[in-house]
């Protein structure tokens, strides 16, 4: 009989606070950077913002409905830090408000066995801390603070919950924050995001060794961190040049932040290019950061082909593209320029994080924009062919990656439950395996809801009977 993922595989869909609560200011919530960015103006492109979002704060027991519908047996969302704290510093005042929300919450997809993954930090700084000492930017502060608000949400869920996520895409809080500036905070330069890069990381560790010292023992959860990539494969396979570039090019996306997590040091390409601007971690600070992380968290989308060449130094001096040398394109193209459907990358990188990091891999992220959705009547719209010929290819290269690579992946999350605030292109791009219509909070499954469902029952073996089946 085929072979089936495990029994104890976890799947489900992924959310972020800012992209779907809405409520911004009410129940005692602080601003954070979000807020203050999207109501800049000619920062979101429909000139949108997250004020009401998929108004979940609100809507919460339809998700879970939902979540229910879909057939799920987890979830994964995360804490808006300024719900708990609205000003989010240390001395600060918490608000009882913001933790009694997310409580009944998590107790409400525990009665549903749906367990919940949690994101502490899903790019919604407190603004408070922005505005008194300049956020990421301010080493000694920002661990202190983070580290409390981790504190705090162990302390009050940490009893139902066993899955903790310090960070999502420490990649996108530094380059799209502080170098493109095409998120929140909006800052621009070629120095800041290798700052705050490292002072994520930091932040990140010490979190986990209070986690670890304080709370993993009574409680018996892990914890680790969900860094994002895209597979960058050589635009001519056996070309010398183009290996290498991929390489640098991984080095950049993922090494920048895995290698001092997982081996304690910033990959050597990267120092060469970068530097002095690059800060280097002390003794002590290797010892903390080193082996920070329980598991690996990817978020990963899509595949590209890497020249060398260009003078982009983020992403190591290499060019991306999704043209073959014989014209051809590599995938179906998404909503996003960023974006084509290649599931065999997929398996290729889940073959390579496993094999530099040997961790049990977490797929925290996945997922797919049907170009034009928005444009389209909801009749059409629930037809997402695009979207399933996705799930499909990349739930069939975890499958492939499990079985016969023999890499351990414990999860897939797909993002998203529903569409929502696709960030700088606001409500125009639609993850979701839900319509949502914004003018009526109506939420309608598309198809994709349906086959994943249907293929994540038909893949995943039985509990208590797989050892007389295979
Ligand atoms: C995830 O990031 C996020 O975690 C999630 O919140 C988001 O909704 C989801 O993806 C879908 O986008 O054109 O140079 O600005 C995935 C990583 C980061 C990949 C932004 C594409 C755009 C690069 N993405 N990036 S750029």
């Amino acid at each position: 009989m085929a072979q089936k993922l495990p029994s104890d595989f976890v799947w489900g869909f992924a959310t972020a606070s800012y992209q779907i609560e809405g409520s911004h200011n009410v129940d005692g919530r602080g601003p954070s950077i979000w807020d203050t960015f999207s109501h800049r103006k000619g920062t979101i492109k429909d000139g949108s913002n997250g004020d009401v979002a998929t108004d979940s704060y609100r809507l919460w027991r339809e998700d879970i409905a939902l979540l229910k519908e879909h057939g799920v047996n987890a979830y994964r969302f995360s804490i808006s830090w300024s719900r708990l704290i609205p000003l989010g510093g240390r001395d600060d005042t918490v608000n009882e408000t913001g933790i009694a929300f997310y409580r009944q919450f998590i107790e409400e997809l525990v009665k549903n066995s749906i367990t919940p993954y949690v994101t502490l930090y899903h790019w919604d700084l407190p603004q408070g801390l922005d505005d008194s000492y300049g956020g990421w930017l301010n080493k000694e502060e920002i661990i202190k603070d983070y580290t409390h608000y981790a504190e705090l949400c162990f302390t009050r869920y940490g009893d139902l919950v066993k899955n903790w996520i310090t960070f999502n895409e420490p990649w996108c809080v530094s380059v799209l924050g502080y170098a493109n500036g095409v998120f929140a905070p909006g800052h621009k330069g070629d120095k800041e995001n290798w700052i705050v890069a490292h002072h994520v990381i930091l932040s990140h560790a010490y979190a986990v060794r209070l986690y670890r010292e304080k709370f993993k023992g009574p409680q018996g959860g892990q914890i680790g961190i969900t860094l994002d990539s895209q597979w960058l494969e050589p635009w001519i396979i056996l070309r010398r040049v183009c290996i290498a570039a991929a390489q640098r090019g991984i080095d950049f996306k993922l090494g920048r932040f895995a290698d001092p997590i997982y081996k304690g040091y910033y990959p050597s390409a990267v120092k060469a290019m970068i530097g002095d601007r690059l800060p280097e971690f002390t003794d002590e600070e290797v010892k903390v950061v080193k082996g920070s992380s329980d598991f690996f968290g990817l978020n990963t989308y899509t595949t590209q082909l890497v020249k060398e060449g260009g003078e982009d130094e983020i992403q190591g001096k290499v060019q991306y593209t999704f043209v073959r040398p014989d014209g051809s394109q590599l995938g179906t193209q998404a909503q996003v320029p960023w974006l084509q459907t290649y599931p065999p990358g997929f398996r290729s990188l889940l073959n390579y994080v496993w094999k530099t990091y040997q961790m049990p891999v977490y797929v925290t992220e996945n997922g797919f924009a049907v170009k034009d959705e928005n444009t389209l009547p909801l009749d059409e719209v629930v037809h997402d062919k695009d979207r399933i010929e996705y799930y499909d290819g990349y739930a069939n290269a975890v499958l492939q990656a499990v079985t016969e690579d023999g890499v351990q992946v414990k999860s897939y999350f797909a993002w998203s439950l529903l569409d929502n605030f696709e960030w700088a292109d606001g409500y125009e791009t639609r993850f979701g395996v839900t319509y949502v219509d914004y003018s009526t909070q109506k939420r309608t499954p598309k198809d994709s809801a349906r086959f994943l469902k249907k293929w994540f029952s038909e893949h995943i073996a039985a509990r208590f009977c797989t050892e007389t089946e295979s």
